[in-house]
């Protein structure tokens, strides 16, 4: 068949079948998205077989709740922070600290504190280092912003999230800091380890299948938002992690990986009450103002909540 068959097949049978009340921007989606299905499976000569075996994986997929571990992985995620990129330097919008992808694991209603947290319950304190990380959240005037909520996430020493890993206490690697007075969050944890897909789900036997790896450099996430400002989506990478720039998911941006210092200083570990060299990361956030000229900065998809 060709493309202007196909185009008018398709029509036929998603638009001059309404009866009832037409949503119109889900049936411009769904006769775009059919029509190339079917042209792809025409340009492709894909075999019944093949069809069946694509639904199949999707239903496996989904069964697994793995489709947002399968949307980074095709670079979907990635694709869509590149496109509200593109969107704000549109609208004006220059500097802030980069995006990232949100990722699949952000879990809601963590504990919050204002100026510091730990965000390690310490069962992982001892084979762990220890991280500080700390960093002013600045505003679109470039002043300190007093009040900004910066919640945090990571994985643990296995590169398990608390929440969709039972085996963590609830809300291990998990906090909001309420920037203080001076605009400045401090958090205490453990450096996290990479994220690997799960070797036996839907997204591992397609990268498989593709030749590719499944991993994901140690990292932590972030949303960072203030009033009058767009929020901010993000994580950092831990510097020297071999799939630091390597990502299957593709998350890894420049300026989002920050030099982590190994403070070894007798006094400073004495300070913090430690008893062994820890690492320390020094970060600011920088906020772009809130503009209608923009696509909205919060995403709305369903997340856990705890
Ligand atoms: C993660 O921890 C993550 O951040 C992403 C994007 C995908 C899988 C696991
Ligand atoms: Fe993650």
């Amino acid at each position: 068949m060709t493309h202007a068959e196909i185009d008018a097949l398709v029509k036929s049978f998603i638009v001059d079948t309404a009866k009832g009340e037409v949503n119109p921007r889900v049936q411009q989606v769904v006769l775009r998205l059919t029509s190339d299905l079917f042209k792809a499976i025409e340009d492709l000569d894909l075999q019944p077989s093949e069809i069946w075996k694509g639904l199949e994986f999707l239903s496996e997929a989904g069964a697994r709740n793995e489709l947002g571990l399968l949307a980074p992985g095709i670079g979907l995620e990635r694709f869509i922070d590149i496109r509200l990129d593109e969107a704000e330097a549109k609208a004006g919008i220059t500097g802030g600290t980069p995006r990232t992808i949100e990722g699949p694991l952000y879990v809601a209603g963590a504990p919050e504190s204002v100026g510091f947290a730990r965000l390690d319950d310490g069962s992982e304190a001892d084979e762990g280092e220890v991280l500080f990380m700390q960093g002013t959240v600045y505003g679109a005037d470039g002043k300190p912003l007093p009040g900004a909520r910066v919640e945090v996430w990571h994985a643990n020493l296995m590169g398990n999230y608390s929440f969709f890993d039972k085996t963590q206490s609830a809300f291990n690697l998990r906090r909001t800091i309420v920037a203080d007075e001076n605009g400045r969050y401090q958090f205490r944890s453990i450096v996290p380890m990479g994220y690997g897909c799960p070797p036996d789900g839907s997204t591992q036997r397609l990268l498989d299948l593709l030749g590719r790896h499944g991993r994901r450099p140690a990292h932590i996430h972030f949303f960072v938002t203030a009033a009058g400002h767009r929020k901010l989506t993000t994580q950092i990478n831990i510097e020297g992690d071999e799939y630091c720039w390597d990502d299957f998911a593709f998350a890894s941006r420049e300026g989002l990986v920050p030099t982590l210092n190994r403070v070894t200083d007798a006094a400073e570990i004495d300070r913090k009450g430690l008893h062994k060299p820890f690492a320390s990361i020094d970060f600011d956030f920088h906020l772009n103002a809130e503009t209608a000229a923009a696509p909205a900065s919060e995403v709305e998809r369903q997340r856990a909540r705890a």
